[in-house]
C-alpha cells in the first residue's frame, strides 16, 4: 500500500443539487483526505483539454457542454491507493451498474451527468492534478 494523490471533480449536475458536503462525506468516510479543493467554471479549452482522450466518441460534444454548464469542485485527495479507493468509491460509470453505496449509485442521474470524476492511473492523476493545481495549493 502506498499514500497516493488523484484528482476528482464534482461535476455541475451534483453542484446544481447542492450534494458538494454530501458527496465530500462518503470521500472522507472512505479515509481519502482532501488536500486541495476549489470551485471553479471550466471554460470550454479547459473542459476539452481535460477529456481530450474521449474526443472521438460520439458523446463528445454533449461531454464538454455539460462540464461547463455550471460549476464544479476540483480536488485533489490523498489516501492509501488513492486511485483505485476513489474509483470505488464513485462506482461504476453508468449509475445503473453502479454498487450500492457508491457517489454515483447515491447521486448520478445518468451515464453523462454521473456527479463525479476520478482519475484511472497515477499518470492521468499528475496530468490532471497539475491541470488545475500548483504545488503550493495542496497541503497534505
Ligand atoms: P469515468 O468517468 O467513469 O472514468 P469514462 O472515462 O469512460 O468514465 O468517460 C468519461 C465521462 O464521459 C463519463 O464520466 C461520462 C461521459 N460518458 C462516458 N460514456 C458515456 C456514454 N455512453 N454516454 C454519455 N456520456 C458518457
Ligand atoms: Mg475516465
Amino acid at each position: 500500500m502506498a499514500l497516493e494523490r488523484t484528482f476528482s471533480i464534482i461535476k455541475p449536475d451534483a453542484t446544481e443539487r447542492n450534494l458538494t458536503g454530501a458527496i465530500n462525506a462518503v470521500i472522507e468516510k472512505a479515509s481519502l483526505r482532501i488536500v486541495a479543493q476549489k470551485r471553479i467554471l471550466l471554460t470550454r479549452a479547459q473542459a476539452e483539454q481535460f477529456y481530450a482522450v474521449h474526443s472521438a466518441r460520439p458523446f463528445f460534444g454533449e461531454l464538454v457542454d455539460f462540464m461547463i454548464s455550471g460549476p464544479v469542485v476540483v480536488q485533489v485527495l490523498e489516501g492509501e491507493d488513492a486511485i483505485a479507493t476513489y474509483r470505488e468509491v464513485m462506482g461504476a460509470t453508468n449509475p445503473e451498474n453502479a454498487a450500492e453505496g457508491t457517489i454515483r449509485k447515491l447521486f448520478a442521474k445518468s451515464v453523462g451527468e454521473n456527479s463525479v470524476h476520478g482519475s484511472d492511473s497515477p499518470e492521468a492523476a499528475q496530468v490532471e492534478i497539475a491541470q488545475f493545481f500548483a504545488g503550493n495549493e495542496i497541503v497534505g
